[in-house]
């Protein structure tokens, strides 16, 4: 049976920090005045999404939020986010089927919206902005296979995907891949940018501090995706940027088939490196012949080094012997 892994950092956390300064002039005798800040910061609980089948009707609700992630070890990040996780949670539905999808908006400060790149719609009156404490549904249909990103898109969008909104929708082609008899287990990947916290200008003109799979720089180098010697392994990944390429590769193998924007009749055979704009997806697959940790990166190394690397571990039995993972 495949398994698919959706590594997803969900923090619970709920904070309200309160700073109150008071201070007085020191050429007085009396204070001039007593400051008090409130600074309060939000940290919702993660709410699940609902997700329900009638026929080819698919009934998503999906919940825009403000969640506390952390982002790298002990670095907490105030995201906007898709039901409290970044990535959002990972949507499965096969071509054809028609998405009657609601998105509620927790988030009491702003609209939030969803751009979803798996359909057909016009944006102007089916992407559009949901109100704080409202909920907007939209109907439309999937006809097109592969995996795609779905974000908010809500101006500034650039804002809204670098704060973390975004996620990704898998159609699965209705005659299924080609190769799904050749494929053992399947993981799904989102390789994305976090900056200066809520700095647009940041967003704007600067470097990001982390590039990451999944969300953070840390849970695919302690929880490497596993593999049995012998398996072939399909990843769906996908770019989401929102301003870098990805040069998705795999050390230590190569990939046997890539179905670029995973639609089945984009195959394309040997590939080492795939290119991945902003967001770009694809299916890939590759079978992997030694026990070992195979690291997985985008080869531009400079964002390697700010945490987009995670590890593949291939093991005899396909379980995690738990020792330390060899990274780039
Ligand atoms: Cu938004």
């Amino acid at each position: 049976m495949f398994s698919i892994l959706h590594v997803m950092k969900l923090s619970l956390v709920f904070v309200i920090f309160t700073a109150t300064l008071a201070h007085c002039s020191s050429d007085s005798i009396k204070p001039d005045h007593h400051a008090v800040e409130t600074t309060t910061r939000i940290s919702q609980e993660p709410v699940d999404p609902i997700i329900r089948r009638e026929g080819t009707n698919v009934y998503i609700e999906m919940t825009a939020q403000v969640t506390d992630i952390e982002i790298s070890k002990g670095v907490m990040y105030n995201a906007w986010t898709f039901n409290g996780t970044v990535p959002g949670p990972v949507l499965r539905v096969t071509e054809g089927d028609t998405l009657i999808f609601t998105l509620k908006n927790k988030d009491a400060s702003m609209p939030h919206s969803m751009d979803f790149h798996a359909v057909h719609a016009a944006p102007s009156s089916k992407f559009i902005d949901v109100m704080p404490g409202e909920a907007g549904t939209f109907t439309y249909p999937t006809s097109s296979p592969g995996v795609f990103m779905y974000h908010c898109g809500t101006q500034p969008v650039l804002a809204h995907i670098a704060n973390g909104m975004y996620g990704m929708i898998i159609v699965e082609p209705k005659a299924g891949y080609p190769s799904d008899h050749l494929v053992d287990r399947e993981y799904t990947l989102v390789q994305s940018e976090w900056y200066k916290e809520h700095d647009y200008d940041a967003f704007m003109n600067a470097e990001p501090n982390y590039v990451v799979f999944n969300g953070n720089d840390y849970v695919l180098k302690e929880q490497p995706l596993l593999a049995q010697v012998g398996d072939t392994v399909r990843i769906y990944v996908s770019n989401v940027g929102p301003n870098e390429v990805s040069s998705f590769h795999i050390v230590g193998t190569m990939m046997d088939r890539v179905y670029t924007d995973g639609n089945p009749r984009n195959i394309q055979y040997g590939i080492q490196t795939v290119m991945l704009p902003a967001s770009g997806g694809a299916v890939v697959e590759f079978t992997v012949t030694e026990e070992g940790d195979y690291p997985i990166v985008t080869h531009q190394f400079n964002h390697v080094a700010k945490g987009a690397s995670g590890v593949l571990r291939v093991t005899k039995d396909g379980t995690d012997h738990g020792g330390p993972a060899m990274t780039h």
